[in-house]
């Protein structure tokens, strides 16, 4: 088990992995500077492509294979060397690169902070874009520990480039970023203890043609999902995660998306399995819900 290095979501065949006919390139991103609690994320991506290869490649719920329109894994980025700032530029970088070619990116994190280059990259390629973030964290901080570019201020960084914001599944929030929502009309917040009620209404119609959709897999609850670096009770089940992202597939077009922070841990294999799973049907409702 310890000397799995799956290099393929999935490990398909080919043809269903080739770079230049898939739809999807998946972009694992071992990023991990500014984490505060639990280390471990920069083993994230690798977790989920071994456990990917263990994962039955037929989805019984959409009746298909998804892998078999294309899934092309590229290589696990290289941070050596490179500061935050320049790994952040790195990851960016490879995004526009795969936008270039016509695909949708995936980013397998590694940590949240990872998401403020790659949505500027598909921001500069679809101005109307709306971010949809499911999260236990509100993420809206200015900065955190002296760094903007800290893994708790993803979402403001977002707010400042003007993007909308529907953030999905909070339940873990500043007074600062209390404050500054309120003044904020262009974010949406659906907090996770309504949700529990039932009390929630998803404010879907802020959704414009063309999405990106970030998860953090904190947003499911640590029973579920353990194996995170800030855990947060009272977190979203499996199915309701599933039913959000299909919903959001229903409603617009998903042009980028991302799965971060996920931390693995020994004895909670579970959680690798978890994020492959989801990845999996993230894909498949993607492009292959008819
Ligand atoms: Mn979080």
């Amino acid at each position: 088990m310890e000397d799995l290095t799956i290099t393929q979501f999935g490990a398909p065949d080919a043809p269903y992995c080739q770079q230049e006919t898939a739809k999807v390139t998946i972009i694992p991103a071992p990023l991990e500077y500014s984490v505060c609690y639990m280390k471990g994320t920069e083993h994230g991506p690798q977790a989920i492509l071994n456990a990917s290869s263990q994962m039955e490649l037929y989805d019984e719920e959409l009746d298909c294979c998804p892998i078999e329109i294309g899934v092309y894994t590229c290589p696990v980025l290289d941070y050596n060397g490179m500061d935050h700032a320049a790994a952040l530029k790195a990851t960016g970088d490879t995004v526009r690169e795969v936008l270039k070619r016509g695909q949708v990116p995936l980013i397998l994190g590694g940590e949240h902070s990872l998401s403020a280059p790659v949505i500027a990259a598909v921001h500069e390629q679809y101005p109307d874009l709306t971010v949809v973030h499911i999260d236990a964290h509100g993420d809206l901080r200015d900065e955190f520990e002296g760094t903007p570019l800290s893994h708790a201020s993803i979402e403001r960084r977002v707010v400042d480039m003007g993007i909308p914001l529907l953030e999905i599944g909070i339940r873990s929030f500043s007074p600062e970023e209390a404050a500054f929502m309120k003044t904020q009309p262009n974010v949406a917040i659906v907090w996770a203890y309504k949700m529990a009620k039932g009390l929630a209404t998803i404010p879907w119609e802020r959704l414009g043609k063309h999405t990106y959709v970030t998860i953090d897999l904190d947003a499911f609850d640590p029973g579920e999902m353990p194996a995170v670096g800030t855990p947060e009770p009272g977190g979203l089940s499996w199915y309701q995660v599933l039913d959000l992202f299909r919903e959001i597939c229903h409603r617009t077009m998903i042009v980028g998306m991302d799965v971060v922070e996920l931390c693995p841990m020994p004895g909670q294999e579970r959680a690798d399995f978890l994020a492959a799973k989801l990845v999996y049907k993230m894909i498949g409702y993607r492009w292959c819900d008819r």
